[in-house]
């Protein structure tokens, strides 16, 4: 049995060395094109009114403008999900968050929700001669249920199909507060060992609730265990002193670390996910940025992503990559101004709208819950335009990988890789929205959203998450706000809909 299995090996490896050297006896050898690289830059809870090319007036975005004034300015681009982890697991694997019930918001001790035996994104381009990096924050998990901070973590993004990962676990809000770098906690000092517990703290460690004294930024219940750099977080953590992050220094590190990747890698096609930490919860911009914006940290987070932005594209005009880069930015879900510290992002917001026209905002099944910042940058590819087209983020595994030179189409994933690059308006005719686990459902320009309750603690907060005892239907031509349910009125569009979306979604989509 063995020896057949050996000399199949190596007929196979014959004939891929007889196909690599095809070219070289053709008469005419084709000038191999190079693939281009590929650079996703992903902000966190950016709404779609929070950049001034987005209709901002009260802050001004001038680099990621550029982008946005240059490339494609998407109006109906997505993310799958109205928090942070569903919208990842699409991104990565091109399948709707809510076909795993694990995708959900997840503490820093969950295990990898990504079966590492699943098609990815960054396997397709790995596959395709890509060199793949993950820099920012991760949020999908890691290990098995059960990691070991002070030893090698995995599985995770290299599993993913990552070549280089410099990741934090979560949130910059959740513990362990700490760098990740190839599945190894940078910095570590091992007599140090870091230990994270989400039930209980461990002794002697001060925490927000206890010690309110030591902190520089007052959280809510939920954000007050371990406190880290006067900043209280969610979850416990002992240990890995040498190893915490300085939140005023994320931006730079992985900024440096985007930089790094691409100078390292410019002579072969990458694809780099950049994961940026703004402006979510805990706001600590750098110095240099503090008071930047008027609006407080909030504002000046914005301004600190714009500003890395810039730089990071400085970079790639360094190094001569711009013309073969195809730039994407987006956000993983809508805004939110409380998440749970007092940072002054309500008192201070003045005029600024960070859902722009649309209602709603992170963990909300309305517009703004999903529909975010989305735009496509290529120089000297892509003509600057506006585009309606409908388009989620699951749609870039199938995109991306037809950029690639691969096809791979999942069920859910639409290669609309014309739409991204301006050749087509064609976009999604449907797309599934989801929020805390429940569904709506756009189709063309109407939106459907079913009965659901609560969460309660998320309305007691007064976020408007979309969910009401009876159906909602709007016609987003002439309601962009969703104010005015057409659900009684319009029955035969509700059915139709109905139809369609249990098609999709199951008749249990409750
Ligand atoms: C929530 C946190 C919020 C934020 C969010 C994750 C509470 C009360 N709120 O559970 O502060 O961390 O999780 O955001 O704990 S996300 O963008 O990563 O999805
Ligand atoms: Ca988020």
């Amino acid at each position: 049995m063995k020896t057949i299995q050996v000399i199949l090996y190596i007929l196979f490896l014959a004939i891929m060395v007889s196909c690599k050297e095809m070219p070289k006896n053709n008469e005419m050898p084709k000038k191999e094109k190079r693939l281009p690289n590929i650079v996703f830059i992903y902000a966190d809870d950016l709404g779609y009114g929070d950049l001034s090319a987005y209709g901002a007036t009260e802050i001004t975005t001038p680099n990621i403008d550029n982008l946005a004034i240059s490339g494609i300015k998407f109006t109906n681009g997505y993310a799958t999900s109205a928090t942070c982890t569903p919208s990842r697991f699409a991104l990565l694997t091109g399948v709707y968050p809510w076909r795993n019930k694990d995708a959900k918001i997840l503490p820093g001790t969950a295990p990898l929700i990504i079966d590492t035996a699943q098609v990815t994104l960054p396997k397709i381009l790995k596959s395709q001669g890509y060199k793949t990096a993950v820099v920012g924050k991760w949020h999908l998990g890691l290990g098995n249920g059960n990691v070991d901070w002070n030893s090698h973590i995995a599985p995770g993004p290299y599993e993913v199909g990552f070549d280089y990962s410099y990741i934090m676990a979560a949130t910059q809000d959740r513990v362990p507060t700490v760098y990740i770098k190839d599945g190894y906690v940078d910095n570590l000092d091992l007599n140090d060992p870091i230990e994270v517990n989400y039930e209980q703290n461990f002794k002697g460690e001060p925490t927000g609730t206890d010690n309110p004294e030591l902190l520089k930024m007052k959280g809510d219940l939920q954000h007050s265990n371990s406190i880290v750099n006067g900043v209280p977080r969610i979850g416990y953590m002992t240990g890995g002193k040498s190893a915490k992050w300085i939140d005023e220094n994320m931006a730079v590190t992985f900024l440096a670390k985007a930089q790094n990747f691409v100078k390292a890698h410019k002579k072969e096609p990458f694809f780099l996910y950049y994961a940026l930490q703004q402006p979510h919860v805990p706001r600590t911009p750098n110095p240099r940025f503090v008071g930047a914006s008027g609006m407080g940290p909030r504002g000046d987070v914005i301004l600190e992503a714009d500003w890395c932005v810039g730089e990071f594209l400085k970079t790639l005009k360094n190094e001569g990559l711009l013309e073969n880069t195809l730039i994407i930015v987006s956000s993983d879900n809508g805004p939110v101004l409380d998440d749970g510290y007092e940072d002054q992002a309500v008192e201070k917001l003045g005029k600024h709208t960070p859902s722009g026209r649309l209602r709603g905002g992170k963990y909300s099944l309305f517009e703004a819950g999903t529909r975010v910042p989305f735009i496509s940058y290529w120089k000297g590819q892509i003509a600057p335009g506006i585009s309606n087209a409908i388009i989620s983020q699951v749609d870039l595994l199938s995109s991306l990988s037809k950029l690639a030179g691969s096809e791979v189409a999942t069920q859910d994933s639409q290669n609309l890789l014309d739409v991204l690059l301006g050749k087509s308006d064609q976009g999604r005719e449907s797309l599934v929205l989801e929020a805390t686990s429940r569904t709506a459902f756009r189709q063309g320009n109407w939106v459907l959203i079913p009965p659901y309750d609560g969460p309660k603690e998320l309305k007691d907060k007064g976020i408007e998450t979309g969910n009401f005892k009876e159906f909602q239907l709007y016609n987003l031509n002439k309601d962009i706000g969703e104010q005015e349910n057409l659900a009684k009125s319009n029955l035969e569009k509700l059915q139709e809909m109905m139809t369609t979306f249990e098609a999709i979604r199951g008749k249990h989509y409750k």
